[in-house]
């Protein structure tokens, strides 16, 4: 049994052999496991996720897919609704002109053509749309990348990592020092991170859950934090040239010495204005601002009260 829930018009549920009687896709993929192994040629028949959805039409918020499984963990793996649709996602019963064996995700799994393995849940129960990305269990607790590509080998979140490191860096939180240039860390939760004197540059921090965080001395130039709750985050000494935070929690955050050339902290977007929240706790000391643009200068004089007033 399947089911389709979360933003759809109707919730619905299918069992195998309802499932087997819908129009049948077959396709020959490649599949790339992170790991480094390949399968060439493999054959795979079910149903595309968008002849399912089409059934339940999803609701215009519906921005993201998560593939969730029977496993006691509740294992699951998400996507960008739209990448899933354009990859040609299956909904998949047999692999090879046969049934799928339970050790490979039978009865029923989705197989995401073009994306690492990992994108493909094995013993499927659910597929819910969402309205915002929810990690995946190996996204979450091991630190394999969210985009998953294997053309360009997003196998964890940071170029320079490899397995062990990427899961170790999830679990201590603890960045000091290291190069992790380009990492991908959207949606993460990484409270109370330890980043200090960190090589960061071009670091996808959109969404994620930072608060307490400290990034003293680190290289943050060109750094996506929109979004992102920074409550009480440190950026003494950071290079945050061409770093954007619009839309994050700035509240009681510390860009003291700080290199600001270029940031953003507000933004227009298709749907509104997205500015950073400032509070009086907010330290960012306006001997600093000549370095931005006359637009985000404007913008902090308005929100954020002069460092000399009581
Ligand atoms: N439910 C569930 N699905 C999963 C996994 C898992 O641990 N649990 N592992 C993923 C990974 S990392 C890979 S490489 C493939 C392995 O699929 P296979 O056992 O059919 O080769 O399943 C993916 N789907
Ligand atoms: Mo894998």
């Amino acid at each position: 049994m399947i089911r389709v829930t979360g933003c759809v018009e109707t919730s619905q549920a299918w069992s195998l052999e309802q499932l087997q009687r819908l129009a049948p896709t077959a396709r020959t993929m490649d599949i790339h496991c992170v790991t480094r192994w390949s399968m060439f040629d493999m054959e795979v028949t079910g149903v595309l996720l968008a002849e399912l959805l089409s059934i339940c039409c999803p609701r215009s918020d519906a921005r993201f897919v998560s593939f969730i499984s029977y496993s006691q963990r509740r294992h699951s793996t998400s996507l960008p609704l739209d990448e899933a649709l354009s990859l040609g996602t299956i909904i998949a019963t047999q692999m090879a002109g046969k049934p799928i064996p339970p050790e490979h995700g039978g009865p029923i799994r989705n197989i995401v053509p073009g994306k690492y393995f990992y994108k493909s849940v094995k013993w499927l129960a659910e597929i819910e749309l969402l309205p915002e990305d929810r990690l995946g269990y190996w996204e979450a607790e091991s630190g394999y990348h969210n985009g998953a590509d294997p053309w360009h080998e997003q196998r964890y979140m940071a170029p320079t990592l490899d397995k062990r490191q990427a899961a170790r860096l999830i679990e201590s939180r603890n960045f000091n020092g290291l190069n992790l240039r380009s990492i991908n860390a959207a949606g993460r939760n990484l409270e109370g991170l330890e980043a200090i004197a960190s090589q960061l540059r071009d670091a996808d921090f959109r969404q994620a859950q930072l608060a307490g965080a400290n990034f003293s001395r680190a290289n943050l130039s060109n750094a996506h934090f929109e979004q992102s709750d920074l409550r009480r985050a440190t950026f003494r000494g950071a290079d945050l040239e061409g770093a954007n935070f619009s839309g994050a929690d700035l509240r009681g955050a510390d860009l003291s010495e700080a290199s600001l050339f270029g940031s953003t902290f507000c933004q227009a977007t298709a749907a509104g204005k997205m500015a950073a929240q400032i509070d009086r706790q907010t330290v960012i000391p306006n001997d600093l601002w000549s370095a931005l643009t006359p637009d985000q200068f404007q913008f902090l004089a308005s929100n954020l009260a002069s460092p000399s007033e009581p």
